[in-house]
């Protein structure tokens, strides 16, 4: 299976980072910030964040706020809360969240909550429990949980709940491994895992490893390495994580690397993107893999950027 190739996704990442006029880099364009975050965890659990020019990566992410208090993906672009959290991930990374008007960015937020404790992405208005999850952390790394109720959030999220034990993106809506590190991760956050059925969720996140090692995120698809992110997470906030064989998944992940040009893909052979570069890096992490920083499951930032800004360590 060969090892992790650190120089060369290094390498790769930067590229990424600075290619502003390829294939990749135009289809990206609207969700640039959001590429910035996944490019700038993976190198900083590769050990190598210092790598890029943090003040002009700051700047450029400052560039992104609208006046409403959240972020777009891009200069100039509609804000959304999806970008909203890259931006306040990436200036964590960095210990810069005190460049923030907090409570302006924090407002933005609470102002997406609605009457049933849902949240919305955006002012057009599309509930899901990605926005649920997307409004939790983003308040807690900003200690600012206090400006929602919690408590309908947390009751939204349960009615997600499905009979396998898993959550769908609304209510009645079928399970889905993406989902399901939503809401898990928001119940983690909030100290509400209680409502999870552990054994039975367990249950239908280890049947998603299949033959190769890889997971997949429903049912008879096909494996893929973003789920050794949103399953392994998943299973690791439940503490169900030894129902999966470790070593076959970590195999599955480095055999989905381009051992060259770095990067890595969502199946062996397929072209490398840096969307799966993170996830297999991090479900590398997750997994304990030799030389890489450990990542927080719930927050998806290193442990020990969470240990600053949530325990002040
Ligand atoms: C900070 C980690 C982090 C996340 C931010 C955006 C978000 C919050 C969460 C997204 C969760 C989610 C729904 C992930 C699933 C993405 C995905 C691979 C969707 C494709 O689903 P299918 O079932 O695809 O159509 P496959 O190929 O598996 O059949
Ligand atoms: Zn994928």
């Amino acid at each position: 299976m060969g090892e992790l190739q650190v120089e060369r996704h290094v390498a790769y990442i930067l590229t990424a980072e600075k290619r502003k006029d390829d294939f990749e880099s135009v289809v990206m364009e609207h969700l640039r910030l959001n590429g910035a975050y996944w490019g700038l965890t993976t190198l900083d659990i590769l050990g190598k964040l210092d790598a890029v020019d943090k003040d002009e990566v700051i700047s450029w992410v400052m560039q992104c706020q609208h006046e409403s208090g959240g972020f777009g993906g891009n200069i100039g672009h509609d804000p959304h809360m999806l970008y909203t959290l890259s931006a306040i991930q990436v200036l964590a990374l960095f210990d810069k969240l005190h460049v923030l008007d907090i409570d302006k960015v924090s407002s933005y937020i609470a102002g997406l909550q609605n009457e049933d404790g849902s949240f919305s992405g955006d002012m057009w208005g599309e509930v899901d429990t990605r926005f649920s999850y997307i409004a939790i952390c983003s308040l807690a790394l900003l200690r600012q949980l206090d400006k929602i109720d919690v408590g309908k959030a947390v009751k939204y999220i349960v009615s997600c709940k499905n009979v396998d034990g898993g959550f769908g993106c609304t209510p009645g809506a079928e399970s889905h491994a993406g989902q399901i590190f939503c809401c898990v991760g928001a119940l983690a956050i909030t100290g509400s895992l209680h409502h999870v059925d552990k054994d039975l969720l367990g249950w239908w996140l280890c049947e998603r490893q299949v033959k190769s090692g890889g997971l997949n995120g429903r049912p008879e698809k096909l494996p893929d390495v973003c789920y050794s992110w949103w399953v392994l997470s998943s299973l690791i906030m439940i503490d169900r994580v030894h129902w999966i064989n470790k070593e076959k998944l970590a195999k599955f992940i480095l055999d989905c690397q381009d051992k060259e040009k770095g990067g890595i893909s969502d199946r062996p052979d397929d072209a490398v993107d840096v969307f799966h570069t993170y996830f297999g890096v991090a479900g590398l992490s997750l997994l304990e893999y030799p030389g890489l920083k450990p990542i927080d499951p719930a927050y998806a930032l290193p442990v020990s950027v969470v240990n600053k800004v949530i325990l002040g360590k």
